[in-house]
């Protein structure tokens, strides 16, 4: 019984196949539901799966054009950065400072290394450089250049050495021997990468000495190229 009961089902459908098909071919408006029930619903899944088909191929134009517009936002982000260089919108880091405020004569020695405090304060733009204890800390992630000048006054030993200094690392320094050569100074530079937290600071050598007076030969500047 069974057996024919799915005959007869195959047999409706090849028969609503052929007449859909029919209809199609000749442009034919007559409903296909005005014919069996099992060739309606044929009919039916059949226009599901063709709608189906155009939902698919929107999704997929779709997802192409989000793909698009992802990269295009990701120029448009750098070039909003580009020109927030270009007009100086980053941060404003400068300072320069000279080691006396007044008077004159050695600064030194001492026991142990330590930052020299530069506290005539020229400029200090961003206030990331504390003359009262010489160390300058970043507040803005980028690159910074640094530089320090170191005089000697005719000092008999002990002799003058400065480093620039970056976490408690050397960077860089300055050495004058004391002897008959006197008022030598010398000066030196660096161009770093700087985290924020990080400090800079120029440390006079332990046992050494610098001399300055109202001429300010000692001094200590730095500034912000660019943000990072
Ligand atoms: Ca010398």
């Amino acid at each position: 019984m069974k057996k024919i009961a799915v005959l007869i089902l195959a047999f409706s459908c090849f028969q609503c196949e052929t007449q859909v098909n029919e209809m199609i071919e000749n442009n034919d408006k007559v409903h296909p539901c005005l014919g069996s029930t099992s060739c309606c619903e044929i009919y039916s899944l059949t226009s599901i799966t063709q709608n189906l088909g155009g939902v698919g191929e929107k999704i997929a134009n779709m997802a192409e054009k989000i793909t698009l517009l992802e990269a295009k936002l990701q120029t448009t982000e750098k070039e909003v950065l580009e020109l927030r260089s270009l007009i100086g919108v980053s941060p404003q880091v400068a300072f320069s400072a000279a080691l006396r405020e007044s008077g004159s004569g050695n600064i030194g020695p001492f026991t142990t290394a330590k930052p020299l405090q530069y506290k005539r304060v020229f400029s200090n733009t961003g206030n990331s450089y504390n003359p009262a204890t010489g160390i300058f800390t970043a507040m803005v992630k980028g690159m910074y250049f640094f530089r320090f000048s170191m005089f000697n006054n005719l000092s008999t030993v002990p002799n003058s050495v400065v480093s620039l200094m970056k976490n408690g690392e050397r960077l860089t320094s300055v050495w004058d021997t004391s002897g008959n050569d006197s008022h030598d100074m010398g000066s030196n530079a660096v161009v770093i990468p700087l985290n924020v937290g990080d400090n800079v600071y120029a440390e006079l050598q332990e046992n050494r000495i610098v001399y300055d007076d109202v001429m300010n030969y000692n001094t200590f500047s730095g500034f912000l190229l660019f943000t990072m």
